[in-house]
């Protein structure tokens, strides 16, 4: 399958995250795309360097505010201290409810917690260009299959899909499945569905397209009452105003089997076709893997050929993006499963 890759992802490279406190090591490394495009080429398929700039869809999904708060981020931080280019900046204040998120302050961590929704999105000196051009690489994939192509795959981190319209979070900068989504519907689809296959549920993506109708967002993810992101993706989430329809959420309890995890893909699946959907960008987060160490689905890498094949008898153009996923050394195999199983159907 065609796949556009992201030649800048690997200067995204923060140490660590938080969890209980305590810092650990990022489960989400430069490794795991290097484990996928080394899966493609051993298995034939056809890298390519973006040749789009997003620049001007990225406008369409994002705010200005956040797109040049995010853009300088890292040359503020060392404006702090140019010892701070051996740290990371993480936020340690947030603006919940009762407080005030329209008046952008101007010390820089308290900006960092306005456009962040949670202390586990480390920035690095090249987040910003890392996530540019991956949103390129989601750009041109979705160009690619505008223009006739019957599938494209945007092999890309850091991931997109819990950015929303003016926050960090979730490992996620830039929406990359909400620009191809753009992309999409600019260069002529009227109806364009998302699906979201990633553990954790899509909170940005959702919410970037929850009012609209044009773009359909259906998610399968571990139930938010005990799974991150915790404060959306459950199933009375249906849309609002010329949206209220059109958001489908499929949380399973964690631990579900791949069998009830297959159940849902059908229920997904007939959505998607009553839609009549005229493209579909396919969230692709590898993290419902048995082996996945921070998530608790259990689909094995046969599964993912199925899941190919499943998607594959939508008979829709379709632009994958890679999401989540953190059994690096198992990434490659998981994701060329899929691109596979769509291509043989
Ligand atoms: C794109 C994506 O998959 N983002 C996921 C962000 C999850 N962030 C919270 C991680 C919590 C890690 N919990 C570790 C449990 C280890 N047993
Ligand atoms: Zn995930």
């Amino acid at each position: 399958m065609l796949t556009f890759h992201n030649p800048l992802h690997a200067g995204h490279a923060p140490a660590h995250e938080f969890f209980r406190g305590e810092r650990v090591p990022c489960f989400e490394t430069p490794e795991r795309v290097f484990h996928v495009e080394q899966a493609l080429r051993e298995r034939g398929h056809a890298v390519a360097v973006p040749d789009t700039d997003s620049s001007a869809v990225l406008a369409q999904v994002h705010t200005p505010r956040y797109l040049a708060f995010l853009q300088t981020a890292w040359t503020q931080w060392l404006q702090i201290s140019p010892h701070n280019a051996q740290l990371q900046p993480f936020p340690s204040v947030w603006p919940v409810r009762t407080l005030r998120s329209d008046v952008e302050p101007a010390n820089f961590i308290a900006r960092l917690g306005l456009y962040s929704m949670d202390n586990g999105s480390p920035l690095a000196a090249g987040t910003w260009d890392a996530a540019k051009a991956g949103a390129d690489a989601a750009a041109s994939a979705a160009s690619k299959v505008s223009r006739g192509g019957r599938a494209a795959f945007c092999c890309t981190r850091p991931p997109g899909h819990h950015a929303g319209a003016d926050f960090m979070g979730g490992y996620c900068f830039l929406n990359n499945a909400a620009v191809a989504a753009q992309t999409l519907r600019n260069q002529g689809a009227h109806r364009v569905a998302v699906l979201d296959v990633d553990y954790h549920h899509g909170n940005g993506t959702q919410s970037i397209f929850y009012d609209r109708a044009d773009v359909l967002f259906v998610s399968i993810h571990g139930d938010p009452c005990t799974e991150y992101p915790f404060y959306l993706g459950h199933a009375d989430e249906t849309g609002e105003g010329d949206g209220a329809g059109f958001n489908l959420n499929l949380p399973l309890a964690a631990g579900s089997s791949a069998a009830a995890w297959f159940s849902a893909l059908a229920v997904a699946c007939q959505r998607i076709a009553e839609y009549r959907a005229d493209a579909l960008v396919v969230s692709l987060g590898l993290d419902a893997f048995e082996g996945d160490p921070i998530s608790r689905f259990a689909l094995t890498s046969a599964d993912f050929s199925r899941l190919g094949e499943r998607l594959c008898t939508l008979g829709l153009p379709t632009v994958f993006v890679l999401e989540g996923g953190y059994a690096a050394a198992e990434l490659g195999t998981n994701a060329v499963n899929v691109l596979e199983g769509f291509e043989q159907c």
